[in-house]
């Protein structure tokens, strides 16, 4: 029996079964056409879409659904969601923020780690038989003491900073205002930040306000010394001049989970071995990918029955 849910995008096999097999749920056809003559036909029958950061509900989908009252949405990352159209309608927008912190930090390290050390390169290496011809790899950069600065100081940014202190690392951050009581030292810019750190990681939320906040002036600011490790969203870096710092020499390197245009990655990233390159695999683990799922249906659930969300994110004043 239908229960007013909508699949928009994909997501994980297990959850979309789930929706389809436990609340008949529809999914959002892609082809223009037919997606044009479901919403004719089904679309004021729906009163929940569930989606992720990878495709999200826009202004236009919510105008063709008039009765929607939430977007639930799976990930902690929702800069896909058009959260002022979704205020102005008065639709709820839930994500799934705690359960993913731990692994997405755990990522953020062994990129950084992966990135100074060249592990990813060096595995290459003995793999290619070249350990007994060409003798011993060109040496790395140490990551223990390392002057570390994390733009976005929210729970993942957190939980990076305590795991680098552990590795004696002097943290600083930027984020959109100081955090109280951080035992960590803020920074006023980026530029200033990147200035004094000899790794920038990346920690902050896509979406308008923080698009390609990391350009130019902040990469030179890191300089030819310095390592740029992201694993929040693509958007927040200006890609071309990442690369372009890369392809001069003007960055040491650079450890990346998510780009600008996924799942296009720049070309001539792919024969840098001073890159490590990864497909957004930050929260990937079975463990957490469940906690995600679970969550993402007890927010569904909740609208269901009661019309509240579990884990809402804060929307703009309408
Ligand atoms: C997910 C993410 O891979 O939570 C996020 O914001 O980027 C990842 O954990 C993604 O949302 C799944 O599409």
């Amino acid at each position: 029996m239908p229960q007013g849910v909508l699949q928009v995008g994909r997501l994980m096999p297990s959850l979309t079964q789930k929706l389809r097999d436990d609340y008949a749920a529809y999914l959002l056809p892609t082809d223009p056409a037919e997606r044009a003559e479901f919403l004719t036909s089904h679309g004021s029958e729906i009163r929940v879409a569930v989606t992720s950061g990878g495709v999200g509900v826009n202004a236009d989908l919510m105008a063709a659904l008039p009765n929607l009252g939430a977007v639930v949405n799976f990930g902690v990352g929702y800069d896909t969601t058009d959260v002022g159209a979704a205020a102005a309608r008065g639709i709820g927008v839930s994500n799934t923020p705690d359960v993913l912190t731990d692994c997405v930090a755990d990522t953020a390290v062994g990129l950084m780690i992966d990135t100074l050390r060249q592990f990813p390169a060096s595995d290459r290496y003995v793999r290619a038989g070249r350990w007994p011809v060409d003798g011993i790899y060109p040496l790395t950069r140490q990551v223990s003491n390392t002057r570390v600065g994390i733009i976005g100081m929210g729970r993942i940014g957190g939980a990076i900073a305590k795991r680098l202190s552990a590795f004696d690392c002097t943290i600083s951050y930027h984020n959109r205002h100081q955090v109280d009581g951080s035992p960590y030292t803020y920074v006023g810019s980026p530029v200033e930040l990147a200035a004094a750190a000899d790794v920038l990681i990346i920690a902050a939320t896509g979406g308008a306000s923080t698009e390609k906040l990391v350009n130019r002036e902040v990469l030179d600011a890191l300089g030819a010394d310095g390592y740029l490790v992201n694993i929040a969203r693509g958007s927040v870096v200006d890609e071309d001049a990442l690369v372009s710092a890369l392809v001069d020499g003007r960055l040491a390197g650079a450890g990346l989970d998510v780009f600008a245009h996924e799942p296009n990655v720049p070309e001539p990233l792919l024969s840098m071995d001073n890159v490590v390159l990864q497909p957004h695999v930050g929260s990937g683990t079975v463990q957490t990918r469940a906690a995600m799922e679970e969550l993402t249906l007890r927010n569904l659930d909740s609208f269901l029955e009661s019309g509240q969300l579990v884990t809402p994110v804060p929307l703009p004043a309408s």
